[in-house]
């Protein structure tokens, strides 16, 4: 059974894994046998990151270039398999949002949701799937989110972009599963992490809001997620493809609840 998600020789790159979600990706396919890398834009957390996963034994290789930057991307990847070796899971977990009514938002501020959340992750893949597709194996996970279905007030760029992402996910499949390449998407509910820091703490009503939607009556934690993308990057999701995984606790089942609805003591 474990050798089912055993991930020993594998090559992962988890893009913005030096926290949040694609930290807890990383520490799980790291503990799985994993060599990892991660990256994220700033470059200002890639000591703490390295100090973080090596807590867990976990050697990680950090470096820092813009997933949006085709250019950069040649770059940090060229650097990844010189020192690392050729990527055998793709996780485009890099992402940003803005929160702005879609009268309020310049077309600027639209653009770069869509570019760092959607046009992104075809940058990295199609950097990665060729060497994939020579080997006739490969594992892309695409994070999307409630997102690439639901629709929020004030999320109209982010919407937009995780929509889309589901599609691209999609598209990937169709070209690429004939090369033995599995491409899937994890869309996580509401996850405790930075992002969702300025509508989470100090008592945010928006609390009550993910209370209401969310059957688990929990917010998410980012090991929630990586534990979804062991499955996605490993041997026993080998059938599975162009999948959207949603790590919700239900709220993709679930219109809503009234408080003390039907709760047994
Ligand atoms: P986060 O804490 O904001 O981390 C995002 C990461 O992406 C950071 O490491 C950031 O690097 C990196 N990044 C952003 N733009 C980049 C760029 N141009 N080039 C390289 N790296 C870039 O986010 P999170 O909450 O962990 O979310 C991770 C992913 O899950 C995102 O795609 C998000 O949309 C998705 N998601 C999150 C939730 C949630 O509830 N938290 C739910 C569903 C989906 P810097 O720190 O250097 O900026
Ligand atoms: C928001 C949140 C969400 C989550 C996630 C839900 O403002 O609604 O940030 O977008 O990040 O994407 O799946």
């Amino acid at each position: 059974m474990n050798e089912l998600f055993d991930l020993t020789g594998k090559v992962a790159l988890i893009t913005g894994g030096t926290h949040g979600i694609g930290m807890a990706i990383g520490k799980v396919l790291g503990k799985a046998g994993a060599k990892v890398c991660v990256n994220d834009l700033s470059g200002d957390k890639l000591d703490a990151c390295r100090e973080e996963y090596k807590k867990e034994g976990i050697d990680v290789f950090a470096l820092k270039f813009d997933v949006t930057d085709e250019a950069d991307v040649d770059r940090g990847i060229s650097e990844i398999e010189k020192e690392v070796g050729e990527v055998d899971i793709l996780v485009n977990n890099a992402g940003i949002i803005k929160r702005i009514p879609i009268l309020d938002m310049a077309i600027e501020d639209y653009k770069q949701v869509i570019d760092v959340d959607l046009v992104a992750p075809l940058i990295v893949s199609k950097r990665v799937a060729p060497k994939m597709i020579a080997k006739r194996s490969g594992k892309i996970i695409n994070m999307c989110s409630m997102m690439s279905v639901y629709g929020r007030n004030s999320v109209s760029a982010y919407a937009s972009a995780k929509g889309g992402l589901k599609l691209l996910t999609a598209n990937m499949t169709c070209e690429w599963a004939k090369y033995n390449l599995q491409i899937n998407g994890i869309g996580p509910g509401y996850i405790a992490t930075a992002q969702t820091a300025p509508i989470r703490e100090g008592n945010h009503p928006f609390n009550d809001l993910v209370m209401m939607r969310t059957p688990a009556g929990r917010w998410g934690e980012p090991e929630d997620v990586g534990n979804a993308a062991l499955f996605l990057a490993s041997k026993a999701s080998d059938f599975v493809n162009g999948h959207v995984l949603y790590v919700d606790g239900g709220i993709l089942a679930n219109f809503g609840y009234v408080k003390g609805e039907n709760d047994i003591d």
